[in-house]
């Protein structure tokens, strides 16, 4: 046992058929130790975006982890903004991970910010005035026709001087560039005691569900979505996390 859920075994067996990857009750049991053995900095990345949000929340004002999974990046928020009249408004379109957050939000000491935990599409859901917004690993899972539009209502909902967090798994456009960075993932990920079939199951799964963008796609969205400043603060392989200023 991880500490808040199952060892992640989902790609272990060979399967005849391998169905497309989605966010389903098996996933949401097992996320906490899946993730943190696939995402390199994953850790960072999570505690780094509290540090962000710490400072650039204004106080009383609407703070948003969209994608929220199990409310790692919102719990890590509620931590470390100083303002006590904030609130997180936490999202995703996954049932399972909404009722698994909800036990675990409810088994810790209720936090210093006022959480709401919802169940809704990002790409639907109306956003109101914020001065912080999180995307962690949310954005790849989009349709790539569906980005521009989230990324400019984001733009639009953020007061001047707010900030988006962006993390995302990257694409290089140099193809040899490409190959070398998905080595170095799946090293990591053998390190972390994932086999072979693990990582090229679970591949397939993925193949047309996380389509990752270049950094310049990335960049080029967010000017063209108001934001002044787009800073590029971690990158580890194939990852990246980005802090736009609005
Ligand atoms: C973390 N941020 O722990 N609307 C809402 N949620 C969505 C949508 C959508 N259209 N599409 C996908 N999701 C988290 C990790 S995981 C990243 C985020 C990963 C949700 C999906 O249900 C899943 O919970 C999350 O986005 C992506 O820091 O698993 O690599």
């Amino acid at each position: 046992m991880s500490h808040s859920g199952d060892i992640d075994r989902i790609y272990a067996r060979e399967r005849e058929k391998i169905e497309r990857f989605s966010f389903d009750e098996q996933v949401a049991r097992v996320f906490p130790d899946m993730i943190r053995r696939s995402v390199p900095g994953y850790s960072t990345i999570v505690e780094m975006t509290g540090v962000l949000a710490a400072r650039y929340a204004r106080p009383g004002s609407c703070l948003y982890d969209l994608g929220c999974s199990l409310g790692a990046s919102t719990l890590a928020m509620a931590r470390l903004v100083p303002h006590r009249d904030c609130r997180i408004v936490a999202l995703d379109n996954s049932p399972a991970m909404i009722e698994r957050a909800r036990e675990l939000l409810g088994e810790g000491e209720p936090p210093e910010i006022p959480v709401e935990l919802l169940c809704g599409d990002v790409r639907e859901h109306p956003l109101e005035r914020a001065s912080v917004v999180v995307l962690n690993f949310t954005l790849q899972f989009l349709p790539p026709a569906d980005r521009d539009r989230l990324i400019a209502r984001i733009g639009e909902a953020l007061e001047p001087g707010g900030i988006l967090v962006l993390s995302e798994k990257i694409r290089f456009a140099d193809p040899e560039e490409d190959r070398l960075q998905q080595a170095l993932h799946h090293a990591f990920k053998r390190n972390n005691g994932y086999s072979e079939m693990e990582i090229s199951q679970k591949r397939t799964a993925l193949e047309k569900v996380l389509v990752p963008e270049t950094l310049a796609a990335h960049e080029a969205r967010l000017r063209e979505a108001g934001f002044s400043g787009v800073h590029p603060w971690f990158s580890c392989f194939n990852f990246m996390s980005l802090v736009a200023i609005r």
